[in-house]
């Protein structure tokens, strides 16, 4: 008999070698002397993937013969990065494969470099999606990953003239190696169409949905290996295909275009990513798109619980988590599936829904937080619709048994809302079905008991809690910043990188002038090679001797790029004006802005017309510059945050959920500069507050602010830097031949400015003084550059899952057999 072992591959660098020639052979049909760049890409990813499975195999046999409970992580994106560096790091196969592909006269780094990664997801969130399953396997925690397989994920970013110009991100085009189409399994979802009710003959009542039309789903998998460890979990993503290939009528009839319309348009509900960060598409293929994923995971739970258990075991084999309310359908899914297909009565199915489903919220932003009209709703899920008004009904009970008579307070709480247009409230929806709601940061779990859902954390104060997020150190330590790990490694040894709390000991070599000078040198390493790359790629130019000040996140009026701006703006005016503090800037921005959001664009365009303007003057393009890098995605940060100095966390307190580059960048060793907001108070907490640069407003002033009446223009009368910024950005300077350009800018911040730029902006450029006075003191800046990545184990995404895993989920980690 063939046992496992005997499949098991070897890793040696001559094993290695003759799998990927292979691989050329039998998966591409190359031969070594015509094999591209991309065929060998494709050969040693195969080869890499072959001992992924291998693991994933014993991982599988485990988890089909135990008893334990696994977590089902649903969310609507996952921004997993480019997988072949990651994979050889976690498999411990670089040197391997290096000296494999040497053989062949093939660069590793060179395929490294080739690879595109799977832009699924917008920002932060998709992106701790990502350092959760890292996690999840590292820690040894049964999981499976939810989501959606788009064919186009997020738009990549062409900056022309300025601008941001969108292009289709292809990603798929080249083939994707990583993952696995399982064939044998495949679920129906239904849209449409109207519900039966019926009582059968023991007088049962039930209901039948009797969807208009089929959509089905197919799996692909990617594997998702831990660190350090055997296990292996996987990452299911979801793609829509046509229930019939053909409306064979319609063929039949002649008309070929009808024919094959059901296919395409059943094939369009995951052909795109939403390219929306904080506010919500509101269109109907996203609901659809939200609908089908839940649906599709729910089902496959369902399957292989009934391989081994009866239904009513649901609530004690999954954990299932909902990554905001994108996937917050799967409470009346869920419902719908227990109760109409599996026989379950309301109450058995309420008790298993309230058992396994918690909610994670990422956002206050009133725009950003997701309702449907209830008419789509009703149109396109009528049984689903039922179900919610039922779970509304009862809630709505236990609301006024609470609050007898508080009719005005029934009507906040309410899922539906009936401001204007009825309205379904997912957030609610997610709130009254969930056993725990977390949010982010401790601030915004705060928060989010104060504002959003204060009557529900007044109601159910037991079910609120918070788990500050975190990040995977593999990928944006280990990974990325290799010779920081080896320096790391060298004084501490290798532990931190499963448990990031041992880069403590870090702290007895932050006085050391031996130790400085080497993690100087890292750090300068790191800007050489940025500014190389930068110079061969975009023809950007940057000094790597310069205080290197970075912020890298989506474009957001909330996150305040434009702030940032107004310093670079007072900078270069100073420097015109004869003023110099000696300090050498290069000022880095990088981020999309959501294609239909005109101000974030714009904000795109000054920077592109501040850095001109600087690159313009002899005097000023000496001390500063502003660098924006286009397309800024999960591989570019990769080599962002290892060069950074200066770290920009600078959103209005209150508005910054959590972060999580905040935490990246720390990590990397750089100080940050920033507001209380989101997770910078708790790293500011352990980094210690003199090697944190704060500024600005605090939550609670903002909150004073807008509510006494907040007036932006005396701002201007006061302060004459600032007021020369802003002229300076009217007189035209930056937009030449086009004076009105950033009018709709400079008006909203002069008379409305919504997120407080103006009355942050002193506390911010006298911060950045401190910055700079900091900056010429080296030995005292790279101590604390060395505490900040010391005192930083905390913000580990291994913390935050553990969290995850004992308060909300009651998972056990499963040893491999
Ligand atoms: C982000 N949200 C928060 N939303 O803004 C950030 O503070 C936090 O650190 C991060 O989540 C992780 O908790 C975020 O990225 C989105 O991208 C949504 C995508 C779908 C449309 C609405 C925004």
């Amino acid at each position: 008999m063939i046992e496992g072992e005997d499949l098991k591959p070897r890793d040696d660098a001559a094993s290695l070698r003759k799998d990927i020639v292979e691989k050329l052979f039998f998966e591409l049909a190359k031969f070594p002397d015509v094999a591209t760049r991309n065929d060998y890409y494709l050969a040693l990813a195969y080869a890499v993937r072959d001992r992924l499975l291998f693991r994933w195999i014993n991982s599988s046999r485990t988890y089909y013969t135990g008893k334990h409970r696994s977590v089902i992580y649903l969310s609507a994106e996952y921004l997993i990065g480019p997988q072949l560096g990651a994979s050889l790091l976690t498999l411990g196969l670089e040197e391997s494969a290096k000296a494999a592909l040497a053989a062949q006269g093939v660069d590793l780094a060179d395929l490294i470099e080739h690879e595109e990664e799977p832009g699924l997801g917008n920002g932060g969130l998709g992106r701790l999606a990502a350092c959760y399953m890292d996690s999840l396997a590292t820690l040894d925690l049964p999981a499976v990953g939810h989501g959606l397989r788009y064919e186009f994920g997020i738009f990549d970013q062409d900056i022309r003239d300025g601008w941001q110009v969108e292009r289709t991100d292809r990603w798929l085009r080249r083939g994707n190696p990583w993952e696995v189409r399982r064939y044998e399994i495949e679920h129906t979802v239904g849209f449409g169409g109207w519900v039966d009710h019926v009582t059968d003959e023991h007088g049962k009542y039930t209901a039948r949905w009797i969807p208009a039309q089929i959509v089905k789903g197919v799996p692909y998998d990617t594997t998702v290996p831990g660190y350090g460890t055997q296990t292996t979990n996987f990452l299911r993503l979801w793609s829509a295909v046509a229930d019939e290939e053909f409306d064979l009528d319609a063929f039949q009839v002649g008309e070929y275009w009808r024919a094959v319309d059901q296919k395409i348009r059943s094939e369009n509900l995951t052909k795109v990513l939403y390219p929306n960060d904080s506010s919500p598409a509101g269109k109907q293929l996203r609901l659809e798109q939200q609908f089908f994923f839940v649906s599709c995971a729910l089902q496959d739970c369902i399957r292989l619980l009934l391989q081994r258990a009866p239904i009513r075991d649901f609530a004690d084999k999954f954990a299932v988590q909902l990554n905001d309310t994108h996937p917050a359908l799967a409470v009346p899914e869920l419902m719908r599936l227990l109760i109409d297909i599996h026989g379950l009565g309301w109450d058995e199915a309420w008790d298993q829904v309230r058992r396994c489903v918690a909610y994670t919220n990422h956002t206050l932003l009133p725009e950003a937080l997701e309702t449907w009209p209830l008419p789509l709703m009703q149109r396109l899920l009528p049984r689903h619709i039922e179900i919610i008004y039922e779970i509304n009904r009862r809630f709505l009970d236990e609301v006024a048994v609470k609050w007898p008579g508080d009719h005005e307070r029934a009507a906040r709480m309410s899922i539906i809302g009936e401001h204007g247009d009825k309205q379904v409230r997912m957030a609610h929806l997610a709130t009254v079905a969930s056993h725990h709601i977390n949010g982010v940061a401790a601030l915004h779990s705060r928060l989010l008991k104060e504002t959003v859902l204060r009557d529900f954390a007044e109601l159910w104060p037991e079910r609120f809690t918070n788990v500050t997020n975190g990040v995977t150190p593999r990928r944006f330590v280990a990974l990325s910043n290799p010779k920081l790990t080896d320096l790391i490694t060298d004084a501490i040894g290798d532990g931190w990188i499963k448990n990031l709390d041992k880069l403590a000991d870090l702290e007895k070599h932050a006085d050391d002038r031996g130790f400085q000078e080497k993690w100087r040198a890292v750090k300068h390493r790191n800007k050489v090679e940025l500014a190389n790359w930068l110079d061969k790629t975009y023809g950007l130019k940057f000094d790597p001797s310069a205080l290197f000040d970075a912020q890298c996140k989506r474009i957001h009026e909330y996150k305040r790029q434009h702030l940032n701006l107004l310093h670079a703006i007072a900078l270069f005016d100073r420097i015109r004006r004869g003023e110099d503090d000696g300090v050498t800037r290069t000022i880095v921005f990088a981020g999309k802005a959501a294609p239909a959001y005109r101000t974030a664009k714009l904000i795109i365009r000054l920077a592109h017309g501040v850095a001109d303007a600087i690159n313009a003057d002899e005097r000023a393009r000496e001390r500063l510059r502003v660098v924006f890098i286009p397309d800024f995605n999960v591989k570019t940060a990769q080599r962002i945050y290892p060069a950074a100095d200066l770290s920009e966390q600078i959103s209005t307190a209150g508005m910054e959920a959590s972060g999580t580059g905040n935490m990246k960048f720390t990590l990397n060793g750089a100080l940050t500069i920033g507001t209380l907001d989101g997770a910078n108070v708790e790293i500011r907490e352990c980094v210690g507050a003199e090697h944190f640069f704060l500024f600005g407003l605090t939550a609670e002033q903002v909150t004073e602010r807008k509510r006494t009446g907040y007036r932006p223009y005396i701002h201007l009368a006061e302060d004459q830097e600032l007021s020369r910024a802003i002229d300076l950005i009217t007189s035209g300077l930056f937009s030449p031949g086009d004076r009105g350009l950033y009018a709709p800018l400079v008006d909203n911040l002069v008379h409305q400015d919504p997120f407080l730029v103006l009355a942050d902006f002193r506390s911010y450029v006298d911060t950045q003084r401190d910055v700079g006075n900091a900056w010429q003191a080296q030995a005292g800046w790279t101590k604390s550059s060395i505490l900040n990545s010391a005192r930083a184990g905390k913000f580990s995404s291994d913390r935050s899952i553990s969290e995850y895993a004992k308060t909300i989920w009651r998972v056990q980690p499963v040893k491999l057999k």
